[in-house]
Order: C-alpha cells, then structure tokens, then sequence
C-alpha cells in the first residue's frame, strides 16, 4: 500500500469512523467490520470460505462515495485484494475480493487470528500460487448497525467462535434504513 494515499478529506468520513456492522453476503458469507479509524479496520469472518478469521488493523483506503455511502479498499498480508462499498441509507454493501489461487485451493490457511501469524501469511502469499486469481464480486444486506467511536480495542477481540451464541443474528435495521418490524 502507497505511504501517500491520504483519506479523502477527514471530515468526509468521520460520519463512518467508528461504525459497527454486521452483513451477510448473498452467497451466505457473514463478515463484521469495525471501522476503527481513518486508516484503519478490525474484521471477523463468521461463515463461508475462511469462516473463523478474524484480523485487527488492517491498513485501508476509505474514500465518502456520496451521504451515507463509504468504500473501503485494502491489500492484505496473504496477498488477497478487497474493495466493499456500504450503503448505510438502504443497508446494502457490495463487495470484490480478489482472492490468490493457494487460498481457493487451502482456505484453512487463513483461518485463525491473522495477527498472530503476519510474516507466515506474506511467506504463503510469496510461495503462491496467485493466479488465476478467484474474483468473488457479490451484494450484502447489513443486518446490525452501531456506533462504537474511534479506536476502541474492545469491539473485535476475540475469534468468531468465542462469541455469545445469537451474536451475529442481532439485527437492528433492515433495507429500507427503517428499523425491522419484529419477526
Ligand atoms: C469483506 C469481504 C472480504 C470483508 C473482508 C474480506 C471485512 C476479506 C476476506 C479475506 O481476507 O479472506 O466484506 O470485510
């Protein structure tokens, strides 16, 4: 990542800084995402292809797309590429992942707490292979919003399987921005 990049204009995305969110991909992939700060996300993955990661201070671009609509875009240590664009007025996200061939083939890899084991991924991300690379490219219904403020370490800490039961079936807003009527 370009030491250069410099966030689009603080002030355009504080009103993202601090968001805590919940979605779930249309091929049933559930992440949760911590918008730490500027430069900054703490992530959980809770199903799908690498279902229990879970990473702190991945380094991202968070550039304001319109009111209530952020992208965020990152490189991460394995050497998969993700750019997800969330739309908090109609709870919709749409996210790329460009994933590198060795974990299509071994996604168990980059299970587990990521920051743990930093210099093994970059080492995985050198071995490859890296191509052809797997593009998933699919729509999100966010499920539950909250504002945590910024840099609190207390909101992604621990892995997906240490939560409450239910934690990730909390739900708080629905497609329209509304609250959810009561199942
Ligand atoms: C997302 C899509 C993919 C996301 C993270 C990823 C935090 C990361 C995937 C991976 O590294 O395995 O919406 O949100």
């Amino acid at each position: 990542m370009p030491e250069s990049f410099v966030p689009t204009n603080r002030s355009e995305i504080a009103p993202f800084v601090g968001k805590h969110i919940i979605y779930t991909y249309e091929n049933g992939w559930q992440y949760e995402v911590y918008i730490k700060n500027e430069r900054t996300i703490d992530y959980r993955v809770h199903g799908g292809l690498v279902g229990g990661r879970w990473v702190k201070d991945q380094d991202v671009h968070i550039v304001r797309l319109a009111d209530g609509v952020v992208k965020i875009s990152w490189s991460e240590p394995t050497g998969t590429c993700v750019s997800v664009a969330y739309n908090f007025l109609e709870n919709r996200a749409h996210g790329a992942t460009f994933f590198p061939r060795w974990i299509e083939l071994e996604p168990g890899k980059i299970v587990g707490y990521q920051n743990d084991k930093i210099e093994l991924m970059r080492w995985h991300r050198d071995a490859g292979p890296a191509y052809p690379t797997l593009v998933i490219d699919e729509f999100a219904a966010i499920t539950f919003v909250e504002d945590c403020g910024r840099d609190d370490e207390n909101v992604i800490a621990c892995a997906p399987e240490a939560l409450p039961p239910g934690y990730t079936l909390r739900c708080n807003v629905g497609p329209t921005g509304r609250e959810p009527v009561e199942p």
